[in-house]
């Protein structure tokens, strides 16, 4: 069975771009696979955050996890931070990445708005902790969003330049990503990305809003000069964006989609009536699972547990192969 591992941050709230883009299909990989998942805590403290409300969204986005149907009897599913080997393995891949190209990675100029200067040099070094999260496990498939398409590549420069220097010590992963949805847009701001640290509260569909606010937010997206309904993310990046998430709610192509529709207005409520209906079961099972938060963190002593055993192998060949000497 393929390994696959995949992660996600507990920074802002879970939205539609991260459930179309990877969450969902985490869920059908889980059946297929040998699955990973972890919540990359780690990742997200490489910007400031507000100690008590980080833990707080690492338990809660768990929650939603679940609540989106990962069955931790199937996949494993875990906190990055309750691994160390992850830290340890990243420390040993910084000393195998180049400055150059880490400087090419095109989330970091991105992030680092207030400038190199203050930005955390974690912030810098973050795609070699993700490249230490796949590699750990041996990963064969890496199912993401487009905008990970980067890292992805990265993490496979990084793991043949180790084989290669220091003999075969890592598989080389592959990054799997959605046909449809694989790049929401932001419902304001459709030429940039649905994103949970993006400001944008109105451009952003979360999975918990409640059906009359994703109602509210379809009826106010911006959309394009003319009326014409055309998939032509180029020209017309609103209405585009809309086809793409109808497409992908309802499993059909975005240039099948608007064939169906004439006029800007019926496409928006067709299209909040079929997030509507997406959302509502994760978004009412995950209201049962948060009455019992003790037992979301029982599954994560016991997902942390099950990913240990085959990071520690791992953590355990790279340290030999690149030389350093071992303690017994
Ligand atoms: P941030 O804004 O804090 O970077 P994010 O919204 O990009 O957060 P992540 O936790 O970084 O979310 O990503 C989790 C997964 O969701 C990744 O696989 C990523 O590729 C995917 N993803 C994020 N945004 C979108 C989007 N707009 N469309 C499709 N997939 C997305
Ligand atoms: N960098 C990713 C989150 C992430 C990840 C990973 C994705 C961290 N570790 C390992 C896939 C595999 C992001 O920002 N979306």
């Amino acid at each position: 069975m393929a390994r696959v591992l995949s992660g996600i941050q507990p920074t802002g709230d879970i939205h539609l771009g991260n459930y179309l883009g990877a969450v969902r299909n985490w869920v059908e990989d889980q059946h297929l696979q040998d699955s990973y998942f972890c919540v990359v805590d780690l990742h997200a403290i490489t910007i400031p955050r507000d100690p008590a409300e980080l833990r707080a969204k690492t338990l809660e986005l768990t929650l939603l996890l679940v609540a989106a149907g990962l069955d931790p009897d199937v996949c494993t599913l875990f906190v990055q931070g309750h691994v160390h080997e992850h830290s340890e393995l990243s420390w040993i891949l910084e000393c195998v990445a180049s400055m150059g190209e880490l400087e090419r990675m095109t989330q970091f100029k991105e992030k680092a708005k207030d400038g190199r200067e203050s930005a955390r040099v974690a912030l810098f070094t973050y795609p070699v902790l993700q490249a230490a999260d796949i590699l750990l496990y041996d990963a064969e498939r890496v199912p993401v969003g487009e905008d990970q398409r980067q890292h992805l590549e990265l993490c496979r420069d990084i793991a043949l330049r180790f084989n290669h220097r220091y003999g075969d010590t890592f598989l080389v992963p592959e990054a799997i990503l959605p046909k449809v949805g694989a790049r929401i847009m932001d419902l304001q701001k459709p030429t940039a990305k649905m994103s949970k640290s993006a400001d944008s509260p109105q451009g952003t569909v979360l999975v918990l809003d409640e059906p009359a606010v994703i109602e509210r937010k379809f009826k106010r997206a911006v959309t394009d000069t003319g009326t014409e309904v055309a998939f032509d993310p180029g020209k017309k990046p609103g209405v585009s964006n809309l086809l793409a998430i109808l497409a992908a709610a309802t499993g059909r192509q975005p240039a099948e989609v608007a064939e169906g529709y004439s006029q800007y207005g019926q496409l928006k409520a067709d299209t909040a009536d079929a997030v509507v209906e997406l959302l509502r079961p994760v978004r009412e099972r995950y209201t049962e699972l948060a009455s019992d938060p003790e037992a979301v963190r029982a599954t994560l002593r016991q997902g942390a547990e099950k990913a240990q055993a085959v990071a520690g192998p791992t953590l355990a060949r790279a340290r030999a192969a690149i030389g350093l000497l071992s303690r017994d």
